[in-house]
């Protein structure tokens, strides 16, 4: 049933031509809609024989057809949606709220920011805007709102007819990279637990159901990519059980007219040394347990010659976990199942079966031991009193059983030119078995990061949409090396954000000449900068002193206090072998035990550090968007908001510093020419090709109706939501202009 009149003759409604085209593209989506069960997506748009006939090869036209027509599913769903109440407790609230934007509120000081995220979150509203920028709080609970339903409703809206969701922003990101033809990040920070990997995962599902291809397989493959890397990457901790001790960067490609087409995927700085030691009430890489309880239940540990009454020492807790713990735990069964088919979507084959003799290999070496063998002229020699851990794993590795002793009991020395081979002693052989647990482990993940890669592989050509979820801010009651590598990243990401926020733009209006009072903001450059400096950052003097075979953690210790004056440097009188920082998000005490031997067993620290530097450089090319996730509480419960909490991290991302420049600020700049040449079509007939000067970009403003903008020199200043406003107008002007044309030459009559 047709829901439109109508006219078979454009003529008589001509006289009001705006409402014509009105109702008849309206009416032109529904009959297109019809063909398609799903929502059609933008390539099987294309394929249409009715937008083929209309268009030819216009693409660009085409789509924004699609999108139109998307924009008339959403409307249908929207409304289903509002009427739906799922339970009392976990219902969204799917009005929106004058307070979903803090930018919008009259007062503006961290007490009234706090009052109304937390009423939010009570009306289990984790989301609020700052501008752009979108802040999550955690609800540690399952919420029902990233359904398709939900996918739908935030596809090619505007973002003010919604309340806030993680889905607007990838939205946002999507849009921007089909619309502006420019890659896009999406930068997620917060600390540990915060809610990062979930928003990241809730961000993958929303881009590919926007960049939906008709091929099926891909988007399953694309989905499988975060819970497989996690399940080698991601740890229970102290703060969070499923805690990524990873830095990892998504990128998905996507076609020209926005159809997904492969992804890529970066790692940084896996926490190697959590394979062979975990701290107090923490667990080894969770793909450990997954593999040993999952082939415990396929009686399979003899085939993969794991040791059947007692766990590996590698994750026999140290702290009194049993076997009956781990093979009983029908989650780590499921999760191996799971692994197992993530491994098969994405495309691996019998290469699994090497990775579990990997992982299996490596649980057998931390079984060998050593013991002393003393003689009369020896006593720095080891050998291994029970060779059955020994092996198994030369086994598993397919090497000699007397290679791999040897490999482990000596060493070489080049003197003269002259090659010695050395014998270990017990602590040195130990050393080695570990160090050789963790490069197995290292090279292991990367040979899969690399082989998703591979088996995602498009070519380079196309856009992408960037996603960067590091492991957060951490500060435990001990914090080693590790924790130092993770808080200097988390120094870089908050930089990068003050770069984009405050810095650039600040300098933007200063050169443009746009008139824009100044917002303090806390610059954590100087932090950065004595980490970073050469030769007498703090990481450069760790470099040095791990170079001297003399150094000792005293010795280095006290080359910090000796070299480090910086207000944010302090050695505590009281505690041996310690130093603290003063963080952007908080001071954290650092125990130097190690640190020399972490640091030559890792690349160099300053290298690994400035492969993130790269990695943000890269970014900067694309548009950013954030996310700022906030954990509500410490003690991962639900629909509790602990004020004190929330404000210290609003507090150090800068977010009432943030929502100031936002109100005040303009988020985008775009040149004269740029602007003419996108919108020129709202002001201006389509031949004829308007002059890209700065009057005529005012005159399509003007004419479409904006207000608060300001000009620069070569610039429009916009805030965010003109961009939203005039390319929703460009959408449906297009569209009815298509729609004409597809009349007047007589198609549809
Ligand atoms: V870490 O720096 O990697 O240690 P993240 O990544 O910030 O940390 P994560 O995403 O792992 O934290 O979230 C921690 C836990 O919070 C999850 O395991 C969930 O139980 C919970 N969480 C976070 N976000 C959501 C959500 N949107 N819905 C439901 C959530 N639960
Ligand atoms: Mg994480």
């Amino acid at each position: 049933k047709a829901l439109f009149k109508i006219p078979r003759n454009p003529s008589p409604t001509l006289r009001n031509p705006e409402e014509w085209c009105r109702s008849f593209s309206h009416f032109i989506a529904q009959c297109l809609i019809k063909d398609f069960e799903t929502r059609p997506s933008v390539t099987h748009l294309l394929e249409h024989p009715f937008i083929k006939q209309a268009h030819g090869k216009e693409m660009a036209l085409g789509q924004q057809l699609s999108t139109l027509i998307c924009e008339q599913q959403d409307l249908g769903c929207k409304l289903k949606t509002k009427h739906e109440r799922i339970n009392t407790r976990k219902t969204l609230i799917i009005e929106t709220s004058p307070d979903d934007d803090l930018v919008n509120l009259e007062f503006l000081d961290e007490e009234t920011i706090i009052k109304h995220l937390s009423k939010r979150y009570d009306e289990l509203q984790i989301y609020t805007y700052v501008g752009d920028i979108l802040i999550a709080l955690n609800p540690f609970q399952t919420l029902s709102i990233y359904s398709p339903q939900f996918s739908k409703l935030y596809h090619g809206v505007k973002r003010a007819d919604n309340p806030p969701h993680i889905f607007a922003t990838a939205d946002a990101a999507y849009q921007g990279m089909v619309t502006f033809c420019k890659d896009q990040c999406i930068i997620i920070s917060g600390e540990s637990g915060a809610g990062k990997t979930e928003s990241a995962h809730l961000i993958v599902q929303h881009l590919t159901f926007l960049g939906k291809a008709n091929n099926r397989t891909l988007r399953e493959k694309i989905l499988q990519v975060n819970p497989l890397v996690e399940a080698f990457g991601n740890a229970c901790t102290a703060i969070n059980d499923n805690s990524s001790r990873f830095g990892k960067y998504l990128e998905m490609k996507f076609t020209p007219t926005g159809a997904v087409m492969g992804a890529k995927i970066s790692e940084y700085l896996l926490e190697k040394s959590r394979v062979i030691k975990q701290a107090t009430g923490e667990k080894n890489f969770h793909i450990f347990y997954y593999v040993y309880a999952g082939l415990y239940h396929q009686e399979k540990l003899k085939k993969y010659r794991l040791p059947d009454k007692k766990p590996p020492r590698y994750i026999e807790n140290q702290h009194g976990k049993v076997m009956q713990d781990i093979v009983s735990s029908k989650l780590y069964k499921e999760q191996f199942d799971a692994i197992q088919d993530c491994f098969r979507i994405i495309g691996f084959t019998d290469e699994v079966n090497s990775v579990y003799r990997i992982l299996c290999a490596i649980l057998n070496t931390g079984n060998i031991e050593f013991t002393a063998i003393t003689s009369q002229h020896q006593t720095d020699k080891s050998e291994v009193p029970n060779v059955e851990a020994l092996e198994n794993a030369a086994a598993l590795l397919c090497i000699g059983p007397e290679e791999l002793t040897e490999a482990l009991t000596s060493h070489c020395v080049v003197t003269r030119g002259e090659t010695i081979i050395r014998t270990n002693t017990v602590d040195k052989a130990t050393d080695v078995r570990d160090a050789m647990s963790k490069a197995l482990y290292g090279r292991l993940f990367s040979w899969i990061v690399n082989r998703i890669n591979a088996l995602l592989h498009v070519a380079e050509s196309g856009m992408n949409v960037g996603i960067l979820d590091i492991f957060g801010f951490e500060n435990f009651k001990k914090n080693s090396f590790e924790q130092l590598c993770i808080n200097i990243a988390n120094e870089q990401i908050q930089f990068y954000f003050n770069q984009h926020i405050f810095a650039l733009e600040q300098m933007e209006y200063q050169s443009e000449g746009v008139d824009a009072s100044l917002v303090e903001y806390e610059d954590n450059r100087p932090i950065l900068d004595m980490f970073l400096q050469k030769p007498m950052g703090l990481l450069s003097l760790l470099d040095e002193e791990s170079r001297f075979p003399q150094a000792t953690d005293q010795t280095l210790v006290d080359k910090f206090e000796d070299n480090l004056r910086y207000k944010y440097f302090w050695r505590p009188k009281r505690v041996e072998l310690c130093f603290g920082i003063q963080h952007y998000a908080g001071k954290v005490l650092y125990n130097v035990n190690g640190f020399l031997e972490k640091n030559r067993d890792t690349l160099p620290a300053d290298i690994v550090v400035y492969s993130l530097m790269d990695l943000l450089s890269k970014m900067v090319v694309g548009q950013p968007h954030f996310v700022r996730c906030i954990k509500p509480n410490d003690d991962r419960q639900a629909l509790c908001f602990f004020k004190e909490r929330v404000m210290v991290q609003l507090r150090y991302t800068g977010i009432l510093e943030t929502v100031n420049i936002r109100c005040q600020g303009y988020s985008h700049r775009i040149l004269f020419e740029e602007f003419v040449n996108r919108y020129y079509y709202l002001a201006f007939r389509a031949h004829q090709m308007p002059d890209t000067s700065k009057e005529n970009a005012v005159a399509i403003l003007e004419r479409a109706k904006l207000e608060n903008w300001v000009l620069g020199k070569t610039k429009v200043f916009l805030k965010y939501y003109h961009v939203e406003q005039l390319n929703l107008l460009l959408r449906e002007l297009i569209a009815r202009v298509m729609v004409m044309q597809a009349y007047t030459k007589g198609w549809l009559g």
